[in-house]
């Protein structure tokens, strides 16, 4: 697993999850009802929502909703100030409410929550406020914990990552079926890679190392005519990370051919309830890129968490 790891190769943990226990199962049954009414509208809000989750909890205090009106799939955002232990007070977490694509076919949505500027960027410069935000989501969406409580699961992280872990930049996903993510990849400063879970119905995957998709991409394409531009894989890897070429960009999410030789090659994953993925990410080149898709005919959940060095 080590050396998988190393090589920003995805690993995959089947039946992992306990979704056996009655709790969880009340958990997760909520919110696929939750995710429904959002999805049919009937003057659904994400805020009455989190209060309702919330009445008795006094460690939240409500700091009004927006929408950001510059990004097209945002649907609701819903701020709280975190009162802290001693009296310390963390303001400004958001849980962000949103369609996963900007093709209004696909009803795959997402929640993400985290705090402060999404523009500037505060996400990755404050650990402390970032546990206030994992508390937030826990709090409201306790299924969480079949995750952060996974005692083998956090052990297993730790152990990848080199050091003790934190799960942080919390998103719940609900791919629609056909729905869900193209080709990308998750490389971030000090995120050391991505935790999936899937809770509910079922999602596939093609993922693996960049550093193979671009060896990929080569052999499919490095001898077409605009195929100079990636005809080795040092030139690959740089188009990949331009993300602008939409003949690249056909290959990748649009191709029956590239689809295929993943498959063969054992690059492509079928999550089921209980199951597991880890997507290591060392830096912008040794990362899993990965497009995902919602499969059977409801859609899933899933909770998906930055693995971050706790302090
Ligand atoms: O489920 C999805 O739509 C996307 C999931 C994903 O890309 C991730 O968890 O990193
Ligand atoms: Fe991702």
């Amino acid at each position: 697993m080590v050396e998988l790891w190393a090589a920003a190769e995805p690993i995959f943990g089947p039946r992992l999850l306990r979704l056996a226990d009655p709790g969880a199962r009340n958990a997760i049954r909520r919110t696929l009802s939750m995710l429904d009414r959002t999805r049919r509208g009937d003057g659904f809000e994400l805020e009455n929502e989190i209060w309702r989750r919330l009445e008795g909890c006094r460690r939240f205090e409500a700091a009004g909703a927006s929408v950001d009106l510059g990004d097209p799939r945002e649907i609701e955002k819903v701020h709280v100030h975190a009162r802290g232990p001693g009296g310390r007070s963390h303001r400004d977490l958001w849980a962000k409410l949103s369609w996963v694509s900007l093709d209004p076919r696909d009803a795959s949505l997402r929640i993400r929550f985290s705090f402060g500027s999404e523009r500037l960027g505060d996400w990755s410069r404050d650990a402390s406020r970032a546990v206030s935000a994992d508390r937030f989501a826990e709090a409201v969406f306790p299924e969480c914990r079949l995750i952060t409580a996974h005692r083998t699961l956090r052990r297993t992280c730790s152990r990848l990552a080199g050091r003790p872990v934190r799960f942080s930049e919390r998103i719940i996903f609900s791919n629609a079926p056909g729905g869900g993510a193209v080709f990308h990849h998750d490389a971030e400063t000090r995120q050391r890679g991505v935790v999936f879970g899937q809770l509910a119905g079922r999602t596939a995957w093609l993922a693996l190392p960049k550093r193979r998709l671009a060896c990929e991409v080569v052999r499919l394409a490095g001898r077409s005519s605009s195929g100079r531009r990636w005809d080795t894989p040092a030139k690959a890897m740089r188009a990949l990370d331009r993300g602008d070429f939409p003949e690249l960009e056909r290959l990748l999410n649009r191709s029956r051919r590239l689809t295929k030789a993943l498959v063969a090659a054992g690059d492509c994953y079928v999550l089921a309830p209980g199951d597991v993925l880890l997507l290591p990410s060392h830096g912008p080149d040794d990362v899993a890129w990965h497009s995902v898709f919602g499969l059977g005919i409801q859609p899933s959940l899933a909770h998906s968490y930055g693995i971050f060095g706790a302090r």
